[in-house]
């Protein structure tokens, strides 16, 4: 027992990204029947976002996870009305999507203090319920953490997500010469010279069969879903996990990543892409790198070189592709700018997106009223709204 808890603490260290609690809503307060008093309703229980919160936190404080919330008042001949009970505030980090115990969403935690109510305290006892008070709601519930990062790293184990992440941002996550050294998500800030700044998810790497809860990436693919855009990072030497598995060239890994992506979420392929090749330091990089933009350009022509099922529908299109090396600094300057190119993009199209809809509502609305002229009482009468 004490080995297994050791060894889970070893493989995530302090880091949680799901939690189970039970929360109940306070019980009503008692009617009062002879006066007609009304009791208290029962407090309810809400999980609220807050900045600096981890589930981690929450659980060395909480470890009980139970989350009970106050009892409304008794109807008295003081107080007719019993006041409600307190209600129960659960302390999450932003990025939580709250589950039942079904595994239904009941709802999402995107910025700070966003707030769901999860466990309704009961109603006071009244006429209508013989003045005896109903108990409150009792719930299981399921707090999922997902990072939220402007660009999350993609890639296979080993092709310097990490070594990337410490050259372009004051992170300081663990390098190694082997697979799987970063276990948890790891966040970045890049800094531009206007202050501009980019966070940076690097997470674990992902493996051949990764949708199927192969290695450790599954357990880490939610978090590419909130990510607004894909930074693939790959070795141009190519991968192989050990000497018992197939070796994979660059251009098989991109193929491969691009169909783990695509089993585990079609959405997370449409997300705008960029691809850093890593490690061009190394001798023949270049030679090998123009044979990847070859590949790259006509995938069509290599695709038999994976096995059938691991071809994935659609190929990702890389907005930009970059040779880099995370250890000489090389492309680095280049890199950083094509993220933020690539971002500032995306959120132009977005807001053109936005208003091209609102115009086109406007327009609508326009026309509704056009081949339906307003009569006279419908015009003085906006006239008044608009005084
Ligand atoms: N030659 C060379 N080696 C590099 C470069 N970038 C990273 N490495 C080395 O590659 C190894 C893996 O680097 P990491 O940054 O830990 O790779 P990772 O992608 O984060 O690996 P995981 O966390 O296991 O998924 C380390 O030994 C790095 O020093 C590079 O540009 N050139
Ligand atoms: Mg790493």
């Amino acid at each position: 027992m004490v080995h297994c808890s050791c060894s889970l603490f070893r493989k995530y260290g302090n880091f949680i990204d799901n939690l189970r609690l039970f929360a109940k809503g306070g019980s009503g307060g008692m009617g009062y029947p002879r006066l007609g008093g009304e009791g208290g309703k029962g407090g309810d229980v809400w999980v609220v976002a807050h900045k600096k919160m981890t589930l981690k936190q929450l659980k060395d404080k909480y470890p009980q996870k139970r989350f009970v919330a106050g009892e409304g008042a008794n109807s008295r001949v003081s107080a007719l009305q019993g006041s409600k009970g307190k209600d129960c505030e659960i302390p999450v980090p932003v990025g939580i999507s709250v589950t039942d115990e079904n595994g239904k969403i009941i709802g999402e935690l995107n910025k700070e203090e966003d707030r769901i109510l999860i466990a309704e305290g009961g109603i006071g006892g009244k006429f209508l319920t013989n003045f005896l008070p109903l108990k409150g709601q009792k719930r299981i519930i399921h707090l999922d953490l997902k990072l939220i990062a402007d660009v999350g790293l993609v890639g296979f184990p080993n092709a310097g997500k990490s070594s990337l992440l410490s050259q372009i941002s004051h992170a300081k996550p663990a390098i190694a010469d082997y697979a799987f050294t970063t276990l948890k998500p790891e966040l970045g800030k890049i800094m531009y010279n206007d202050f501009k700044q980019i966070s940076v998810a690097d997470l674990p790497g992902l493996i051949e069969g990764a949708h199927m809860n192969r290695g450790m990436g599954h357990k880490f693919l939610k978090h590419i879903e909130r990510t607004r855009q894909l930074l693939f990072v790959v070795d141009i030497s190519g991968f192989q996990l050990s000497s018992q598995t197939q070796y994979r060239t660059a251009f098989e890994t991109i193929i491969l990543l691009t169909k783990e992506l695509e089993l585990y979420n079609e959405g997370l392929q449409k997300k705008p892409a960029l691809l850093a090749v890593n490690k061009m330091d190394l001798p023949d990089a270049q030679h090998k790198f123009h044979e990847l933009m070859n590949q790259l350009q006509n995938p069509k022509d290599f695709l038999h070189l994976v096995e059938k099922q691991m071809i994935p529908e659609r190929n990702m299109e890389f907005q930009h592709i970059i040779p880099i090396s995370a250890i000489t600094g090389e492309g680095i300057e280049e890199l950083k700018n094509c993220i933020r190119k690539s971002l500032d993009e995306h959120a132009n199209q977005e807001n053109d997106a936005h208003f091209k809809k609102q115009l086109l509502n406007l327009r609508v609305s326009n026309t509704i009223s056009y081949s339906k002229p307003p009569s006279k009482h419908v015009v003085t009468s906006s006239k008044k709204n608009i005084i």
